[in-house]
């Protein structure tokens, strides 16, 4: 009896990007198959199972199909701009001055407390779109505005609205320890301890995916992330730090000594941080996004993450301030030209390795039997043309859940 199938897509061509699979895991003259959102075949037409029957048959015309990108790191939740600033570090102000002198995060954070969270989700959709345009079908996004109970609530409320708005999957995290607000007068460990009081109530609402924090001087301290991240390990809520972006504050050593799922950035980290993120098998996050605007020098250290078999994902960080971003294949470009990454790390990057990133690549990230079907079709001719476009718009259909979005 023949078995019933959802969909087949086929006359497609797969990058599927599966572990083992080598480079991109390319099948020409291939077919996938979905039954409940599930993929339950991907490989070449002639090996179909016989004893099929479809509902429906996609014909792709040698399209492309990747898995659905995956931006693991955003901040794409807030209010306000802060083109001023731009203006200002055009003119040779740099980031740490603009925030010494209450600019900087604590400009957004001003914004975003005065925002309601119908304000947050209208100035968000936006963002979302664009990144949607590209084939995202997951998207991470951070809180980290508010610093207090109410606009972190509010946050990440929007966060979880934008994901009923929009057929995309949203991943939740708690940035508490993002930046000092102005209540807390200068006293660091105060707000640690604001922190340490939002957290178990954000993550008893169900608002809580995950825990972040800015390791930097000017930030919170290794000892002071320690806090946070114990409080978190005591939810059983995964971890991942803002690391070493600015300085070398041993962030990376600090992530992987409390099994982060990633540690992000990563410009300044040294051999013994690279060794320690391979140990714990943690994601290093690039996001040249932030070192293209921050006209950054130092570049991470690329080529001992590649020998210590560190696995890289790229992300927009799209955030007000160091990285107006809201293209993930444009992130893809800069990696490639500015960190040398190849075309097959960079869409590891937004796939695979993303998924990793947020602790879900049991589940997307690659076009497998039994994950989620959530899918991009490229009108494209090869998978470089992915991070050549410089704006480009090459997406041709997305799939969530094995339904087109
Ligand atoms: N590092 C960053 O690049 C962003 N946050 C962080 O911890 C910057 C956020 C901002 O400037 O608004
Ligand atoms: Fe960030």
């Amino acid at each position: 009896m023949a078995v019933a199938v959802d969909t087949l897509w086929t006359d497609v061509r797969l990058a599927t990007l599966a572990e083992g699979a080598a480079g991109l895991g390319r099948v020409d003259d291939a077919a996938l198959a979905a039954r409940d959102g599930r993929i339950v075949f991907a490989g070449p037409r002639r090996d179909l199972p016989t004893d099929l029957s479809y509902r429906e048959v996609v014909r792709c015309d040698g399209r492309w199909m990747t898995p659905g990108l995956i931006d693991c790191h955003t901040h794409l939740v807030h209010a306000g701009t802060r083109a001023g600033e731009f203006e200002a570090r055009l003119a040779g102000a740099t980031y740490a001055e603009i925030a010494a002198a209450g600019g900087g995060i604590a400009a957004t954070v001003r914004a975003t407390r005065a925002a309601s969270l119908d304000d947050l989700v209208a100035a968000s959709l936006p963002r979302l779109d664009r990144l949607i345009a590209d084939g995202v079908t997951t998207v991470e996004i951070k809180s980290g505005y508010g610093l207090d109970l109410a606009s972190e609530r509010r946050m990440l409320a929007a966060a979880r609205r934008l994901g009923r708005e929009r057929d995309v999957a949203v991943a939740t995290t708690f940035l508490g320890a993002h930046a000092l607000p102005p209540e807390a007068k200068g006293d660091a460990e105060a707000h640690i301890d604001a922190v340490l009081d939002m957290l178990p109530v954000l993550a008893g609402e169900g608002l809580v995916d995950g825990v972040d924090a800015f390791c930097e001087t000017i930030a919170f301290s290794p000892d002071q992330v320690a806090r946070v991240f114990a409080a978190a390990h005591d939810l059983n809520l995964p971890v991942k730090l803002h690391a070493d972006q600015l300085s070398n504050l041993g962030g990376a050593g600090l992530a992987a000594r409390f099994g982060a799922l990633s540690a992000d950035h990563l410009e300044w980290t040294d051999e013994a941080g690279v060794a320690a993120l391979a140990a714990a098998s943690t994601v290093a996050v690039l996001l040249p996004g932030a070192f293209h605007m921050l006209r950054e020098t130092k570049l991470p250290p690329i080529e001992r993450l590649r020998t210590h078999g560190v696995a890289m994902a790229v992300s927009t960080d799209c955030n007000p301030g160091t990285s107006p971003m809201t293209s993930l294949l444009l992130a893809m470009n800069f990696a490639a030209l500015r960190f040398g990454l190849t075309v097959a790390e960079c869409l590891l990057g937004v796939t695979r390795h993303a998924a990793r990133a947020l602790g879900r690549e049991r589940e997307i990230g690659t076009l497998e039997i039994g994950k989620a079907c959530d899918l991009a079709l490229w009108s494209i001719e090869t998978p470089a043309e992915l991070v050549e476009g410089l704006g480009a718009l090459p997406l041709h259909a997305r799939i969530r859940n094995g339904r087109r979005a």
